[in-house]
């Protein structure tokens, strides 16, 4: 058994990207792996936030990880800023980390792009970030595309602290998927589906309700030609259709392709895929959303068990860099 751990932050409604790219991968794992997976509520303060809406957004988040189908018997759900310990470590690897290697971070460059005051968290976040996974010896990280960057940067921390004080940390690996790594915005094909930055109508909501599904589908921004081929380049719009449709079926985003012969009936096959693929999800998150208890119960208990793994990995590193006992 290998031990896992991911998270999303609750920075709003989780979408079909974090589904495809993320949720759905860790219900497949969570009787295979060794599986922790937190909401990093921390990392969401990177960007302005209400404290209503984060405290809110972070029970949403915890819904959908249950409704989704993540069992708090069978992996260890919950919330980042239960286990201070996260914390801590993250200071341990900011004096590992250089200035100049946070500065390159492309999520860095895209999210604080525009902004009157970039917060010296959203830099720093990636640390904390590698924090999250070396405090709980993770071999591997579940995650979509646009993490890979923040990934390999965890792994070179890991390296470097080991070979400054000694071996301390497990160096984990990223774990992408082949298809539904990287869905892109319906109405921007050529940017990722995301929380903070899609409008509404670029975004598959895991709450969405069928219509709200289908028309997104039908408003998706393609091209005039109305051939339908995998293309990433010259096509994204139909190429995002076609990945959201290979990743709900199973079938290859090619093989698709020669299925249709137009742009309508691809839209209409895609709004009935992911409309079958999100229904139980929706109906399940809910129920659970008018059962705040159940919700906060498995977190608390999540809590308990990532707390008795964090602080001895904690401990080994606070004792390698030479901090009084
Ligand atoms: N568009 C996407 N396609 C596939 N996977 C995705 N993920 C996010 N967007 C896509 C994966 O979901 C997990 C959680 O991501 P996150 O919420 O922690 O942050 P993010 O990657 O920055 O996602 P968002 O939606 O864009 O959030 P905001 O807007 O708050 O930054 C990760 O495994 C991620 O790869």
């Amino acid at each position: 058994m290998s031990r896992v751990l991911s998270g999303i932050q609750p920075s709003g409604v989780l979408h079909l990207g974090n589904y495809l790219g993320a949720l759905r991968r860790w219900v497949q794992r969570q009787d295979v792996d060794d599986a922790y997976f937190c909401i990093v509520d921390l990392h969401a303060l990177t960007l302005d936030i209400e404290p209503e809406a984060l405290r809110s957004q972070t029970l949403d988040a915890a819904a959908s990880y249950l409704a989704a189908g993540l069992d708090p018997d069978r992996a260890v759900l919950f919330v980042q800023s239960h286990v201070p310990e996260h914390t801590s470590l993250s200071w341990l690897l900011e004096c590992t980390a250089s200035y100049g290697e946070l500065l390159r971070m492309t999520q860095f460059k895209d999210k604080g792009k525009g902004q009157a005051s970039v917060r010296a968290g959203l830099l720093t976040y990636p640390v904390l970030m590698a924090a999250d996974i070396l405090v709980y010896d993770a071999q591997r990280v579940p995650v979509g595309d646009d993490q890979r960057q923040h990934i390999e940067l965890a792994r070179n921390l890991a390296i470097r602290f080991n070979g400054r004080y000694g071996e301390t940390f497990v160096v984990p690996a990223a774990d992408i998927p082949d298809v539904g790594a990287r869905i892109m915005d319906l109405q921007q094909p050529t940017k990722k589906m995301s929380k903070s930055t899609s409008t509404p109508q670029g975004l598959i909501n895991l709450t969405d309700s069928p219509d709200e599904i289908a028309r997104k589908v039908r408003r998706a921004v393609t091209d005039t030609d109305n051939e339908v081929r995998y293309d990433t380049e010259a096509k994204p719009g139909i190429s995002n259709l076609l990945e959201i449709l290979a990743s709900a079926t199973g079938a290859g985003p090619d093989e698709l392709a020669d299925r249709f012969s137009d742009y309508g009936s691809l839209k209409g096959a895609v709004a009935e895929a992911v409309i079958e693929l999100l229904r139980p999800v929706r109906e399940s998150y809910e129920e659970l959303s008018s059962d705040p208890g159940t919700v906060r119960a498995a977190l608390a208990k999540g809590a308990e068990k990532a707390q008795s793994v964090a602080g001895p990995v904690l401990a080994r590193a606070q004792d390698a860099v030479g901090l009084l006992k």
